[in-house]
């Protein structure tokens, strides 16, 4: 394979210490290296330095579902690098950010207008929340500062994105640190109610009556903005009730309460369309995205606002800076190349409809794992999945790292975090490749038992 570099050398002759891994357990890794290095990707599968296949099952981290050395991606990075390599983000511009930004309206829901670039959904995620605030202000309701957010979301690691964020591993160490005025919505799963749910749990509209909640406690003129994924990924594939995101939507409108999705995940097709917002049929006033605009190629991230935000912000003497936020490398040319690139071959592969036919045969695959040892929960949405464990007694996460560990020798790279296993696999996935990775989870399931 022409993306196999010469020579292999295997995980274990590296030195490791150097090399602060995030999220990670870095002293577990850096003891067991084996089939933890990755040295080179084709297609929906990963080498590993020991020669290892593995197949992709999350799509890297949830951002690479047309798989790795796309040429077209690939041959539009390299030509930006020597025709404009960086391009100053402030006071000035180039031709294709201009240009991505008017795709990206185009193919986000009807009503949105503008397009704020950065380079992580992190960055994506603070600069809506930052946007909010101010929007309010601008509008002459400078109380409206409380942000809430919902139990065991995740919206990256920046100070807005911790607070807003549900994860309590993710707060606790850092809780000084947090935004006030912060509150969360409840989250949405019930194992009793709504346990190997296929696709939208029917039970559950109500839970987002919670908001009426937060504004009786709070008063909705101290409320900006109320922040949800409209799937939740990190926390392991949770998916809104039916009628859920409909009434969040309608309490914000009746309360002038900003509506934000965060679709970092659910953007560019994961579930089957655009964004999530067009999968359930809920607009918000702003969407955060990441990840899949780039095919994961070169870090991207933005928030599309509707022009009524944008234009709130289009005051006073025009040659004013209207709005005080920016990264060094928001807009970056060779992230717009690539963006262009993926966006091209986003259509030209029809990988929406590849993503919506797929969606059955993943479906179908993960809940015939129903019964196998310690399964506690498996829900799915688009071409996402997840399977939840029983702890085993005494080791939380054992289990779910005993699959994950087992899953590579089996050739499958699955995502584990606590007792869930994660599933997202490229769009360019073949139907016999889904049912390979089924089965092989069924075999480390029963292994890890
Ligand atoms: N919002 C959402 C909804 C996300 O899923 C972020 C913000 C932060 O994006 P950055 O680019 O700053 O990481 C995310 C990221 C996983 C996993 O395995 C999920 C994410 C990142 C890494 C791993 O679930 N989501
Ligand atoms: N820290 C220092 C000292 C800087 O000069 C800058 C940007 O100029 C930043 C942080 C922010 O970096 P970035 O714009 O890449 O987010």
């Amino acid at each position: 394979m022409k993306n196999e570099p010469a020579a292999l050398a295997p995980a274990s002759s590296l030195r490791m210490g150097a090399y602060w891994m995030p999220f990670t357990s870095n002293r577990y890794l850096k003891r067991n290296p084996r089939s933890r290095v990755l040295a080179s990707a084709q297609g929906a599968y990963y080498t590993t330095t020991e020669g290892k296949r593995l197949f992709d099952c999350l799509s890297g981290l949830w951002c690479c579902p047309l798989g790795h050395g796309h040429p077209k991606i690939a041959e539009a990075v390299a030509k930006q690098v020597k025709e404009l390599d960086y391009s100053p983000a402030f006071q000035m511009g180039h031709p294709k950010i201009f240009s991505l930004a008017e795709r990206i309206v185009e193919l986000a829901p009807a009503g949105m207008g503008q397009v704020f670039f950065g380079n992580s959904g992190s960055e994506a995620v603070d600069t809506a929340l930052k946007i909010a605030v101010a929007y309010h202000r601008m509008k002459g309701e400078a109380s409206r500062t409380r942000l809430i957010g919902r139990e065991r979301g995740y919206h990256g690691v920046g100070m807005g994105g911790i607070s807003v964020g549900g994860m309590s591993a993710n707060r606790k160490m850092f809780a000084p640190l947090t935004l006030h005025g912060v509150d969360h919505l409840p989250h949405t799963f019930d194992a009793e109610k709504m346990g190997f749910s296929r696709g939208q749990p029917k039970w559950g509209a109500h839970l987002a009556d919670d908001l009426e909640r937060l504004v009786a406690l709070h008063d909705a003129s101290t409320i900006a903005a109320v922040i949800v994924e409209p799937m939740q990924g990190s926390a392991g594939v949770l998916v809104p009730p039916v009628g859920y995101l409909e009434r969040l939507r309608a309490i914000c409108d009746k309360y002038g309460i900003l509506l934000i999705f965060d679709e970092v995940i659910t953007g560019f097709g994961r579930l089957g369309q655009p964004f999530g917002a067009q999968r359930f049929g809920v607009t918000p006033d702003m969407i955060t995205f990441a990840k899949i605009v780039t095919n994961g190629v070169i870090p991207m991230g933005g928030v599309i606002v509707k022009p009524a935000i944008h234009d709130a912000f289009m005051t006073g003497p025009d040659t004013a800076v209207e709005l005080f936020h920016g990264y060094t490398y928001s807009g970056h040319p060779v992230a717009a190349a690539a963006a262009h690139a993926a966006l091209d071959a986003l259509a030209e592969e029809d990988a929406f409809k590849r993503s919506r036919e797929l969606e059955p045969v993943l479906e179908q695959g993960m809940h015939s794992l129903k019964g196998e040892p310690g399964v506690a929960d498996i829900r799915n949405i688009g071409l996402a999945a997840a399977v939840e464990f029983e702890a085993l007694a005494g080791k939380p996460g054992a289990r779910a790292l005993r699959v994950f560990e087992r899953g590579i020798e089996e050739g499958m790279l699955f995502r584990f975090t606590g007792e869930t296993i994660a599933v997202a696999p490229p769009y360019i996935s073949t139907k016999a490749e889904l049912e390979t990775m089924v089965e092989k989870l069924r075999v480390s399931i029963r292994a890890a038992a």
